[in-house]
């Protein structure tokens, strides 16, 4: 077996498979250092946390993770908050940052003696309809090279070989721009409310999210081709600070940012998620606006049901999970993809060339009011705001 990249999605695909006793190696373009310090994502599902602990990849989590159940929206007719543990199913979020998770996962992975092979790109995935596939890769000293396996998975996120490599026509991809572009900012200081945060302002969306109690996420809504350097420390600050109503609900606390990425909105899923002996998971199967921190999650969903079904059909001879696989996946990407959607047009007020109609305007104040005043409605949100 070769799985194709070490984040989420690879890692604990590898996980599980070397549990089992399948031979599998995972190819990752990136060194080791680079995927401990690479920051993404930082809210975990409840099912996420009960995937990793059913499997034994939940110990940092475990003891570093902090629960989080408290959203606070701020608009210009008031603020409200959510505490959504008590609303839809009563879950919580998480709140661990993606590169300790995923240094978590690739310890485990070598400790019980995993292999992985950094610094070897994928290049291409060839002979997927055959039962002897394998990849093309650019070893590490630069050289080309060649893997065989019986199967593929390909959790090389979305601009990886997997993707590249399926044949025209063979996959229907279904994308959309979201025209709402976020430049995404951590910041050496400690969180300013005890809650997530969301500015819906004429000046745009912003948005605070604790990460540790040193390091906080923030986002800030800026016109569509901004370069991640454009704005000065001091504008980001005041910014944040006039959507986020610091005269009336009070300081954020400051901070050097140490981390700025421009983040365009936007979504995309192909179908189905196999080709073959090759499948997809994670960031490389469907791709998700963080509008509402989806990502990692389906990427953990996906591959303990990749895991599963390879572990059935490998171990016991039964191809029912691999004949599933897409399927099953694809109900949870739509569900996803239909709330981060929701989200968005939730967070988003009038900005930029893409201003939205004062009829969609509208709209948006009706929805922030049904989630303020409507019960069933806030315990709408809460499901599919933890879940996935
Ligand atoms: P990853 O994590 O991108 O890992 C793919 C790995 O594949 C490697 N790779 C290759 N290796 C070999 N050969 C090639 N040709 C290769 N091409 C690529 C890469 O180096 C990498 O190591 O994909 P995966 O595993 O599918 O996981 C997906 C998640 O990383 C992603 O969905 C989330 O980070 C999205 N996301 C969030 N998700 C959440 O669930 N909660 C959040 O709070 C959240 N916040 C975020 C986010 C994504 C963000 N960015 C990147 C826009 C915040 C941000 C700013």
């Amino acid at each position: 077996m070769v799985v194709l990249g070490a984040g989420p999605a690879g890692l604990v695909l590898g996980n599980l498979l070397q549990d089992a006793g399948i031979d599998c190696v995972v190819l990752e373009r990136a060194e080791r250092t680079h995927l401990r310090t690479r920051a993404r994502a930082g809210f975990l599902a409840a099912h996420t946390v009960h995937v990793l602990e059913r499997h034994g990849l939940a110990e940092g989590l475990r003891r570093h993770g902090q629960a989080h159940s408290t959203c606070e929206f701020r608009t210009e007719d008031g603020r409200f908050r959510l505490d959504y543990s008590g609303l839809g199913r009563g879950e919580r979020h998480t709140v661990y940052p993606q590169q300790l998770l995923v240094t978590d996962l690739l310890t485990r992975f070598l400790d019980k003696g995993g292999r992985i092979e950094f610094g070897t790109e994928a290049t291409a995935v060839v002979d997927l309809d055959t039962d002897r596939p394998s990849v093309t890769v650019r070893e590490a000293d630069g050289r080309p090279g060649r893997r065989r396996a019986r199967y593929v998975a390909g959790c090389d996120g979305r601009h990886g070989a997997a993707r590249r490599s399926l044949p025209p026509g063979s996959v229907r991809r279904y994308d959309c721009a979201h025209g709402v572009t976020w430049l995404g900012l951590l910041a050496e200081a400690p969180p300013s409310l005890d809650a997530v945060g969301y500015a819906v302002h004429e000046r745009g969306f912003a948005g605070h999210m604790a990460r540790t109690s040193e390091i906080t996420r923030y986002y800030v809504q800026c016109e569509p081709g901004t370069p991640a350097g454009a704005w000065s420390e001091e504008r980001i600050w005041d910014e944040l600070e006039l959507r986020m109503g610091v005269t009336k609900y009070g300081p954020l606390h400051r901070g050097p940012v140490v981390q700025r990425t421009v983040v365009d909105l936007e979504s995309d899923v192909l179908e189905p998620l196999r080709h073959g002996s090759l499948f997809l998971a994670g960031d490389a199967a469907a791709l998700i606006s963080p509008s509402a921190a989806k990502g990692a999650n389906l990427a953990v969903l996906e591959a303990e049901l990749l895991a599963r079904a390879l572990i059935d059909d490998l171990r016991h001879g039964d191809a029912e999970g691999l004949d599933a696989y897409s399927a099953r996946c694809l109900t949870h990407i739509w569900r996803a993809q239909e709330f981060s959607h929701w989200m968005i047009g939730l967070l988003h007020g009038p900005s930029g060339a893409d201003r939205p109609s004062p009829f969609h305007e509208a709209l948006r104040q009706s929805r922030l009011a049904s989630l303020r005043t409507s019960r069933s409605r806030q315990d709408w949100f809460a499901e599919h705001y933890v879940g996935v």
